[in-house]
């Protein structure tokens, strides 16, 4: 039995993280095989129920104000509206629906309180509710919780001493402060980030020991891929190389064994194979659907067909605190 650590070193980050790829991938398959099914898959799906207009300068985010990028601003979505695409994505296989809002942090007015009946409706629906609103107070994280919140999204995006090149409107710690915040009202906690934004490799350790140091470890643990679009900061950055996607995916699962993985943004960009070796170093997440929150993901029939191929079945989170299942 693997034990759970909290006290990784960037040293020994970096030697999980450079070492022949076959050890890489055949170590994190190991241990995810230790605590998942390698042949199951988690499908979650996205719906932005705020659109753009959003006041931090995240150099990635399509969605800030401070950017000419061709978004649509749309206002907070109604709560029927909402809950008639959470059945919708239900019925594509969908086991958790995740609302994103373009905000800095939770509005204390109606919106609110909108927000807190759409929660509740999803978890009517069956599926486990996930937001992503911004940061959030503790009396916000309570309510949340009260009305049935499954996770958290609040990403730490990359290492902090790459976080400046990338963010100025907020700080490192304030993200980290609302992680505890979530940890504290209950709900579990969904933290990863973004690779291909420029950072070098130490930038990419850095993220990982501030996600694998968090006791616990986040539940679940998105890797993005920067999808780059036209207009922010970071619209011409090249694509990065997906190996490098591999790596991070097998040292996040090495790191933190018993985490979802998600292989989250960026998977247009890659070939099946490279999906192929993704799920074998220990990604066992994926966001579903023809949109992620405004840019593109693959095509429902393609991921069909991609599972297939992989023999990689669709289902439901495992849950909270449940033992991993044997594996044959
Ligand atoms: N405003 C909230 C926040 O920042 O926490 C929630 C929504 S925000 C869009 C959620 C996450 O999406 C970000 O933390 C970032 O990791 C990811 N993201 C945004 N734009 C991206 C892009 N172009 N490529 C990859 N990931 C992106
Ligand atoms: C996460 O880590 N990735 C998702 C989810 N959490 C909210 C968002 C990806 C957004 C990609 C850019 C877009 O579609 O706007
Ligand atoms: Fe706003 Fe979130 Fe985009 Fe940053 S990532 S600009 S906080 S919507």
């Amino acid at each position: 039995m693997i034990t759970l650590r909290h006290d990784w070193t960037i040293q020994e980050i970096e030697a999980i993280y450079t070492a022949p790829l076959s050890d890489l991938v055949f170590r994190a398959a190991d241990v995810h095989r230790a605590h998942h099914r390698p042949d199951e898959v988690q499908g979650c799906m996205l719906l932005s129920i705020k659109t753009g207009g959003c006041p931090e300068d995240c150099a990635y985010c399509p969605q800030s104000a401070r950017y000419d990028t061709e978004i649509d601003r749309q206002d907070l979505m109604n709560v029927d509206e909402t809950l008639a695409a959470a059945g919708r994505a239900r019925d594509q296989g969908a086991t958790r629906f995740c609302m994103g809002a373009a905000w800095r942090d939770v509005p204390k007015d109606g919106r609110f309180d909108r927000i807190l009946e759409m929660v509740k409706g999803v978890r009517a629906l069956g599926m486990e509710a996930c937001c992503t609103l911004g940061m959030l107070t503790q009396e916000q994280a309570d309510a949340l919780a009260e009305a049935g919140l499954s996770a958290y999204n609040h990403n730490l995006d990359t290492s902090p001493e790459f976080y400046g090149s990338i963010i100025t409107t907020r700080t490192y710690q304030e993200r980290l402060d609302t992680l505890a915040r979530v940890r504290r009202a209950g709900v579990t906690v969904c933290s990863g980030g973004i690779i291909g934004m420029g950072e070098d490799r130490t930038a990419r350790y850095g993220l990982l020991r501030q996600l694998a140091v968090l006791d616990p470890h986040p539940e679940s643990v998105p890797i993005n891929m920067l999808v780059p679009v036209e207009g922010t900061p970071l619209g011409n950055r090249p694509p990065e190389d997906s190996l490098e996607l591999v790596r991070m995916i097998a040292t996040a699962r090495i790191l933190m064994p018993k985490s979802m993985v998600r292989l989250s943004a960026g998977r247009l960009a890659l070939s099946d194979e490279a999906q192929a070796l993704c799920f074998l170093a220990g990604a066992n997440s994926v966001f579903l659907g023809e949109k992620l929150l405004t840019t593109p993901n693959p095509e429902s029939d393609a991921d069909h067909r991609l599972f297939e191929k992989l023999g990689v079945k669709l289902v439901g989170a495992k849950p909270v605190g449940a033992e991993p299942r044997a594996t044959a």
